[in-house]
């Protein structure tokens, strides 16, 4: 049993609520600034989450929700990448803002990790500019420093469930998925890990709760503080988490068996 080399971290969903608090506000203020009636509510907005990235979403939105599985105007989907850019722009507010804080656990985490020397890395199916956004908001501007890859749609535009951005994540690092762990929030983002071959960490929130997550490593409803102890909700090794053990730390870490 030995500590992981590095931890790669998933954005939305994961490190902070910025599905429902962020990016789903965002959408909202730039339907209505673009004179659109679309209103992607708490409960909309998580059946929309089955299709990753914000563009792609808007074009299943129009299809099979507005258009319902008729033709899309073409005018209407000529002006997703406009509204995706004002979407991003009202996103980076909310983020200036404070809108959206990280989840319980993740600072902590970030912190110890580096601390015991274990390599900190992003992939998620977001722009840099938003990962940015929400890092600076939360930890401040020296936290970018704090990962050595930032593995975003601009460097890998194949969305999860595709693996292909932790694969990159993990040839930038130059490591193993042997030697990684992979930290998600939904089952896109899973299966993603998983077909690069890495132990995943799931975090589930009020989205994602229901998923399908038999095949990770161990699912928990967060992190855990000191203060507030996690709840093994599943995974690969849940039966076999010892009782002191109460948050992912770098003792669980350690711990976490490699793969049956
Ligand atoms: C996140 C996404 C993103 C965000 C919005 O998935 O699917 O599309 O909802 O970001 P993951 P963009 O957490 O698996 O990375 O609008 O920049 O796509
Ligand atoms: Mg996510």
């Amino acid at each position: 049993m030995t500590l992981p080399k590095a931890l790669i971290f998933d954005v939305d969903g994961t490190l902070a609520d910025t599905e429902r608090d962020g990016h789903r506000i965002a959408f909202n203020r730039a339907f209505a600034a673009a004179g659109l009636d679309w209103d992607w509510d708490e409960a909309l907005y998580g059946r929309l989450l089955s299709v990753t990235g914000g563009k792609e979403r808007m074009h299943h939105y129009l299809r099979d929700y507005v258009y319902r599985g008729g033709a899309v105007p073409a005018d209407l989907a000529a002006g997703i990448p406009a509204l995706h850019a004002a979407k991003n722009r009202y996103y980076a507010e909310l983020m200036q803002e404070g809108a959206v804080a990280l989840r319980p656990g993740v600072e902590r985490l970030l912190r110890e990790a580096r601390a015991a020397g274990i390599r900190l890395a992003i992939a998620t199916t977001t722009t840099g500019e938003n990962i940015s956004a929400l890092l600076i908001s939360t930890l401040g501007p020296e936290s970018m420093e704090w990962f050595e890859v930032l593995a975003s749609a601009d460097e890998v535009p194949d969305k999860k469930p595709s693996p292909a951005v932790y694969l990159y994540a993990m040839e930038m690092l130059d490591l193993d998925a042997a030697d990684c762990i992979a930290f998600e929030d939904s089952e896109n983002g899973l299966i993603a890990a998983r077909r690069a071959g890495l132990r995943t960490i799931v975090t589930v929130n009020d989205y994602t709760r229901e998923g399908e997550f038999g095949d990770a490593t161990l699912v928990v409803d967060h992190l855990g503080e000191p203060d507030l102890p996690f709840t093994v909700l599943g995974g690969r090794v849940a039966a076999r988490v010892p009782a002191t053990m109460t948050r992912v730390d770098s003792a669980l870490l350690e711990w976490l068996p490699a793969d049956d």
